[in-house]
């Protein structure tokens, strides 16, 4: 028997759990499982093998005891108001965030924060390492835990350890900013398996470990050598993630869906068409340079306000953090200029809602939408993207996509613009308002069969079968070229 083993085969690690906290009138606490596609994608897994969930609850100070539900265990780790400051807000969100997005914003470097960083990471290692059964895969998610892959292998030799980053992972001469730069690389590199969105960030992070520590990399394949003087071989490879797929077009058909669709486009003032915008709200989804060329198109005279609406929805997000309220005030400025100008009485040019939408809300809005708008400055993947491709039962929409998503490596049929070159960004967005029905049809079934064809599950199965296997291979080559050829 492995020292500290638990009895979990399988064991996800991330920043936070599965579930949100819910009080009633009667101070009584219950669970609520919040259905995100990473959940939805290890459901399967979870109740095949024997699993198990390690994170934060998403409340300050005490955390609850491990609970189960019928698919896994929960295992909450412990967070105090400090730690969310300055590991959370701090290390994660006001400095790697920027760092990992192109330094969109200006990375905040704290020693403090980096110290919480370490601590936090250390307890969520214990945390795993103490659920596993000897032999165990666990599955670490996120940039908020880079460092956990070394210390649990530290803790627990036995284990096989996988680590999947969401977001991009930056060229070596960003990421030689940060003062840590060898610790984050070292604490990665205890993973057997590490997973990046697109081919270009795996090679981003080969590169950063033969500068950074001199290490021999062929093709995605890395030997390190342990402290104890053992060779290992870490592979590193791109596993694109993406959404539910059969679960989006089920609710796009439903008939209650159906009826809120016709009567979306009837309040926005049908026949007008509709552009949508579908975002957190975080200065990488360009929602300003977005803005800025709906306004000039409405300026110059070739967008009516009569005949469209653009209608923008943003996630309040990471509130406590000063360069998100910055945005906030940005782009309420914008919305509130644009509507001053050319909006009239009952039609507003921009609808702005900052708030969260049911997922029925937002099946029903993508389907509404004649043009679709993502236009983040870097993304790592963008799921909005994948999930307009999947609601559009009719086959009808134009999607308008960042080159700078994740997204736009896979999704041949997507008008794909740069967002800082507000021109092409005015000219695409004219293009998609005119394109006829037909050509509208070809494009949207090339999307809808690349979202059928690879879904979350996929991307689940052909992570962990390349864990298992040792072989790291995660989008071949071949799948690669064929993806990115006749592109349009
Ligand atoms: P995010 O930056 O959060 O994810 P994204 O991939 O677009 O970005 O996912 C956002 C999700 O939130 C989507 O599922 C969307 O439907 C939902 N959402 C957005 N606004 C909403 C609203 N108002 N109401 C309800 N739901 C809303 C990070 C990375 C991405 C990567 C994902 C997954 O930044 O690049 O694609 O992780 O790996």
């Amino acid at each position: 028997m492995t020292e500290g083993a638990g009895e979990y085969d399988f064991v996800v690690v991330a920043n936070r759990l599965p579930v949100d906290r819910v009080v009633a009138d009667d101070g009584e606490v219950t669970w609520r499982t919040s259905p995100g596609g990473l959940v939805t994608a290890l459901e399967p897994v979870m109740r095949q093998a024997d699993g198990a969930w390690v994170g934060w609850s998403g409340d300050a100070g005490e955390a609850p005891a491990p609970f189960d539900t019928d698919e896994m265990r929960l295992v909450p780790v412990p967070l105090s108001e400090e730690e969310v400051a300055t590991y959370y807000e701090g290390f994660s969100n006001d400095t790697l965030w920027p760092l990992y997005h192109d330094v969109i914003a200006v990375p905040t470097y704290h020693r403090t924060w980096w110290d919480a960083y370490v601590r936090v990471n250390r307890r969520f290692a214990e945390a795993a390492a103490a659920q596993a059964a000897p032999g165990a895969t666990v599955w670490v998610q996120d940039y908020q835990l880079q460092l956990v892959p070394a210390a649990l292998r530290e803790l627990r030799p036995d284990l096989k350890i996988g680590f999947f980053n969401h977001i991009p992972f930056p060229p070596y001469e960003l990421f030689a900013q940060m003062p840590w730069r060898r610790q984050v690389v070292e604490g990665l590199l205890g993973a057997d398996l590490l997973g990046f969105q697109r081919q270009s960030d795996a090679n981003n992070f080969l590169r950063v470990c033969r500068r950074l520590l001199g290490i021999d990399s062929r093709r995605h394949r890395i030997v390190v050598t342990d402290s104890g003087g053992a060779q290992r071989e870490v592979h590193a490879a791109a596993f694109p993630i993406s959404i539910d797929t059969p679960a989006f077009e089920e609710l796009a058909g439903r008939d209650s869906v159906q009826s809120r669709v016709t009567e979306v486009r009837f309040e926005l003032g049908a026949p007008r068409k509709l552009l949508l915008g579908v975002d957190r709200l975080d200065y990488t989804k360009g929602i300003m340079h977005r803005l800025k060329a709906y306004g000039e198109l409405l300026d110059d005279g070739v967008v009516d306000p009569e005949d469209t609406v653009f209608v923008q929805v943003a996630t309040p997000s990471r509130e406590r953090v000063d360069s998100y309220r910055q945005l906030r005030d940005e782009i309420e400025l914008a919305v509130g200029r644009i509507n001053g100008e050319h909006g009239t009485i009952g039609r507003a040019a921009v609808h702005y809602l900052h708030h969260n939408q049911p997922r029925e809300e937002m099946s029903s809005l993508y389907q509404a939408a004649d043009v679709m708008l993502v236009t983040a400055l870097r993304d790592g993947m963008n799921l909005v993207a994948k999930e307009y491709a999947a609601s559009r039962l009719d086959e009808r929409g134009v999607l308008v996509l960042s080159e700078f998503t994740g997204a736009a490596d896979e999704l041949n049929g997507s008008l794909l613009v740069n967002p800082h070159d507000i021109s092409d960004l005015k000219r695409t967005i004219a293009q998609a308002l005119q394109m006829d029905e037909k050509e509208q049809t070809r494009r949207m079934r090339q999307l809808r069969r690349r979202v059928r064809s690879h879904d979350v599950t996929r991307w689940a199965e052909q992570f962990l079968a390349a864990l298992e296997s040792g072989h790291g291979s995660g989008t071949t080559v071949s799948e690669h070229a064929q993806a990115t050829a006749g592109r349009s």
